[in-house]
């Protein structure tokens, strides 16, 4: 109704100033003035008004600005955004030093030498010297802050130093889930044919490949003991549509035989050297709907999708990165201000960090999001010590680093666990 009204109002406030135009073009052609005859005091007045026009311009837009500045995002929490924070800040004032400059100019002018009849226009139709001027100034000044971006920006994306430690955020329609690595401070291998109810990533271990082929399997057999039963009287697109679906579980089946045999020979080959296969890393995982990262410490996040594209956008660290299905995408980041300091920054104390997607996903992607809690390494660790492991029952404890995974548990949880936690040589 409201919206009816104001519209009601503008289409009425439009006829009657089109009403009043031309009822002044009536009163203009009955005292015999034209149009285009204009005089002195309409171009004295048009004058100054142009220098009226900026302290109204300029004036709103300075309001604008301070009214609108608390809906800015707070200072930035990591230290990259700091990096990043003081080049828009730059920017920011060479651009307005360049809006400021050039409208002041642009007004003065224009209200200075309005046409008068006893005032020609010099005629300076070129000038070499104020041609460079105006062509190498902004060059010079655009190359700087081009430079200046792009080192900043190389900063930010240079591969963290190895030895960080990884944490891995999952994206999906529609939420986040996030990964951690267990006592061996390493993450596990994954592969998109293991996910299921418990296993959300498709962590791959020696247990979670047993349990997937087994439900293959018995999704084969219910699959092919339908198709038996029904066989006479099921509809031919509903029956070729079952033996599609059995023959896709089969060809599933055989790639995570395939990959079983990989993992095995792996594992075997990796313990002959010395050393400890990707696979054997992803039992003791820690899989949470939690994100949680120390503060002043270097953190590498792995950024996977299991459907589409989505982007994990983190605004308070100004940071982003596209999680994309099929690859692992990376960045990291060293988060400066804990949620509680940013608490007592913002003045309110119900701040969290997010986590949010930021690439239009679907009908909930509004929703996709998880709150991020930054805090000092000591209440770091006590929280993934509290985490259980993927396929372990016990509590991990954090891994400071890659290096200091010095032993596995031997877990007795089901005996398929028991067989993850073979021991290892070192
Ligand atoms: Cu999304």
């Amino acid at each position: 109704m409201t919206t009816l009204l104001i519209l009601a109002v503008l289409v009425l406030g439009l006829m009657a100033v089109l009403r009043l135009s031309r009822v002044y073009e009536l009163t203009a052609t009955l005292r015999g003035k034209r149009e285009e005859m204009i005089s002195d005091r309409d171009n004295r007045m048009n004058a100054r008004l142009m220098w009226l026009f900026p302290f109204f311009y300029f004036g709103f837009f300075i309001w604008l600005t301070l009214h609108y500045k608390d809906k800015l995002l707070p200072v930035a929490a990591s230290e990259h955004g700091e990096w990043l924070d003081r080049m828009y800040d730059i920017n920011w004032a060479i651009l307005l030093a360049a809006f400021f400059l050039t409208n002041t100019l642009l007004f003065y002018f224009s209200g200075k030498y309005y046409f008068r009849k006893d005032r020609w226009a010099y005629y300076y139709p070129h000038n070499n010297k104020w041609e460079l001027a105006w062509t190498i100034v902004p060059s010079v000044v655009l190359i700087g802050i081009i430079i200046y971006g792009l080192t900043v920006w190389n900063r930010i994306t240079t591969a963290a130093v190895p030895g960080t430690p990884e944490v891995e955020l999952y994206g999906k329609q529609f939420d986040w889930t996030a990964r951690y690595p267990g006592k061996d401070g390493r993450l596990g291998a994954t592969d998109f044919r293991l996910i299921n109810d418990n296993n959300p990533l498709g962590i791959v271990t020696p247990a979670s490949i047993a349990t997937r082929l087994e439900e293959l399997k018995a999704e084969e057999e219910a699959g092919g003991k339908q198709l038996a039963e029904e066989h006479d009287y099921l509809p031919p697109d509903r029956k070729h549509e079952l033996e599609e679906h059995i023959a896709h579980i089969r060809r599933v089946r055989s790639r995570i035989l395939n990959l079983r045999t990989l993992m095995e020979q792996d594992i075997a080959a990796k313990k002959a050297a010395g050393q400890e296969s990707q696979y054997s890393f992803g039992a003791d995982d820690i899989v949470v709907k939690e994100f949680h990262l120390p503060v002043g410490q270097d953190v590498e996040l792995l950024i996977r999708s299991r459907d589409i594209i989505h982007s994990a956008y983190l605004p308070h660290m100004r940071a982003q990165m596209n999680a994309v299905p099929g690859m692992t995408t990376r960045m990291h980041l060293k988060p400066t201000i804990t949620t509680d300091s940013m608490r007592l920054v913002t003045k309110n104390p119900a701040f969290d960090f997010i986590l949010l997607c930021n690439k239009i996903c679907g009908a909930s992607h509004y929703n996709m999001q998880m709150a991020l809690v930054v805090e000092p390494e000591g209440a770091y660790r006590a929280w993934l010590a509290q985490q259980k492991g993927f396929q372990t029952a016990e509590a991990a404890t954090p891994a400071a680093a890659p290096s200091d995974s010095t032993k596995t548990t031997a877990s007795a949880d089901t005996n398929a666990t028991a067989a993850v936690n073979e021991p290892k040589t070192h």
